[in-house]
């Protein structure tokens, strides 16, 4: 870890390196800690592996925050915390960049994922994963993008930041106990097509934007946000291909997802005909461990289109160990 001083304050503070490095703060006395808090004009997080288990805030910062080459857990470790975030760009600070380039982020139960306050989000060749938590019945969110209305008394109403912009990745926000934002933002760039999936019942359907992203005028009367309220979303700059070593769900190996294929998952549940361990890995499509009814059910609704990804084909991209 290192930090450049000038005039007495932190100029830039870097903290990166090799190997791993794991922060824990789980004092429930001082609501303002975080365990990375820094109120220098860059903050470059770099670490190989950086571990944060925390009651409070993750990362705070007042500056421009470049998160690169770094596999980022952040965890909550009490759940019922009233608020705390993942990551955040202070909320009196003007509008900052933050960055995340050729990173794996996880950021589990937090009541906000990551918000840039009155700043812009730039994502690349980066996969995060976020499950925010909703502890106080009242709202959450896993990612927002900018800020509408005025800092202090004074000033106007307008949107500060709110610029969101995505290069070869692939973000999933998940709600933890609804009643909240996945995703906010006021302005998309993307650099090429983008895809959305929408999650119903542990599975995700291909949407359009319009269909999958709520414009909201009265939210914020004449400007509006684009929002998805209480469902959970994917975004990704490619098509999530349902393969990889094997397809899911094909447990007779026919290269397609069928009714046939949900007999066999069925017939292994009764145990009329036990498939191989191998055959199980791809009939556990929801990934609980078990080869069983619901499995057969959501296989069936991958063959009649009603979606397209099953949960098994994400943890891979995300849930990294
Ligand atoms: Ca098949
Ligand atoms: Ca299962």
């Amino acid at each position: 870890m290192e930090g450049k001083y000038s005039n007495d304050k932190v100029d830039t503070l870097t903290i990166k390196g090799d190997g791993t490095l794991t922060l824990s703060y789980d004092s429930e006395e001082d609501y303002a800690r975080s365990a990375i808090k820094s109120e220098a004009s860059n903050i470059n997080i770099g670490c190989k592996n950086l571990i944060i288990n925390t009651i409070r805030d993750g990362i705070n910062v007042d500056g421009n925050l470049c998160i690169q080459n770094c596999n980022l857990k952040i965890n909550s470790t009490k759940k019922d915390i009233w608020v705390n975030y993942g990551i955040t760009i202070d909320i009196y600070s003007e509008e900052k960049i933050l960055m995340i380039e050729n990173s794996v982020i996880n950021i589990n139960g937090m009541t906000f994922g990551i918000d840039t306050q009155k700043g812009n989000l730039t994502v690349k060749d980066s996969n995060i994963y976020i499950k925010s938590y909703n502890a106080s019945g009242d709202n959450s969110f896993g990612i927002g993008v900018g800020f509408y209305g005025p800092t202090f008394i004074d000033e106007d109403f307008k949107v500060y930041g709110g610029e969101f912009t995505l290069e070869n990745s692939n973000i999933w926000c998940s709600l933890d106990g609804r009643n909240g934002y996945s995703t906010y933002f006021y302005k998309l760039n993307p650099s090429q097509n983008l895809y959305y999936y929408t999650q119903t019942d542990d599975s995700f359907k291909l949407q359009s934007f319009d269909e999958a992203i709520e414009y909201d005028e009265n939210f914020r009367p004449g400007v509006g946000r684009y929002e998805l309220y209480n469902k959970d979303l994917l975004i990704t700059t490619d098509k999530i291909q349902d393969e990889g070593d094997f397809i899911h769900g094909d447990v007779d190996q026919n290269e397609t997802v069928d009714a046939a294929d949900a007999l066999n998952i069925l017939k292994h549940a009764a145990k009329i005909n036990i498939l191989s361990d191998e055959q199980q890995t791809m009939g556990d499509v929801d990934q609980n461990g078990n080869v069983d009814a619901t499995d057969a059910l959501m296989v069936l609704k991958k063959a009649a289109k009603i979606i397209d990804i099953f949960p098994s084909a994400l943890n891979s991209i995300f849930l990294n160990d």
